[in-house]
């Protein structure tokens, strides 16, 4: 369970909320603490946060829209081959603040000073093993929070 935490907040209209997620790769090499240190360091503030075994079916929804690319199926398999670390972030401007803070999807040219770009690399599997996943809008991460903090709702 995800400590419940007052998220509204009174004094701004930018405030944001994103889902991140520390991907099976990063928990294996222990990372989980590399991630958010540099989510807190630049400022944002963790307010939900836990360890989970996703399912298919969470996974399914989540990455709705790239079922029926050729990676799907190795993206699917790769994110169950171990535990992942859910995290709900917030601050303004925090869905694009963390994406910078990820670098780019492909971690061979992700810039150096990214998560991805410092802490992953290619390793010639059928899906790119990249450590994060950040929320890309605030669709996405309303619907993504409700995925995976249903409890949340
Ligand atoms: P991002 O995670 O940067 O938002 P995405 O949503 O396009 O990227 O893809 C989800 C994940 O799928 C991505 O983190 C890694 C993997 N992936 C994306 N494009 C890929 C490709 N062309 N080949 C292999 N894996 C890919
Ligand atoms: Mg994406």
């Amino acid at each position: 369970m995800g400590a419940r935490i007052r998220l509204t907040p009174v004094n701004s209209q930018k405030i944001e909320r994103t889902l991140i997620l520390v991907k099976p790769d990063g928990v294996r090499r222990s990372l989980v603490g590399e991630v958010i240190r540099r989510i807190e360091s630049k400022g944002y503030q963790v307010v939900g946060l836990k360890m989970m075994t996703p399912t298919r079916e969470i996974l399914a929804k989540h990455y709705a829209e790239h079922e029926g690319k050729p990676f799907y199926e190795p993206l699917l398999e790769f994110m169950l081959s171990g535990p992942i670390v859910a995290i709900i972030a917030q601050g303004n401007r925090v869905i694009e603040g963390f994406r910078k803070l990820a670098g780019t999807t492909d971690p061979t040219t992700a810039e150096p000073g990214t998560i991805r770009g410092d802490l992953a690399r290619d390793q010639g599997t059928k899906v790119v093993q990249n450590i994060v996943h950040g929320s890309d809008s605030p669709e996405s991460s309303a619907r993504e929070i409700a995925i995976f903090f249903p409890e949340l709702n």
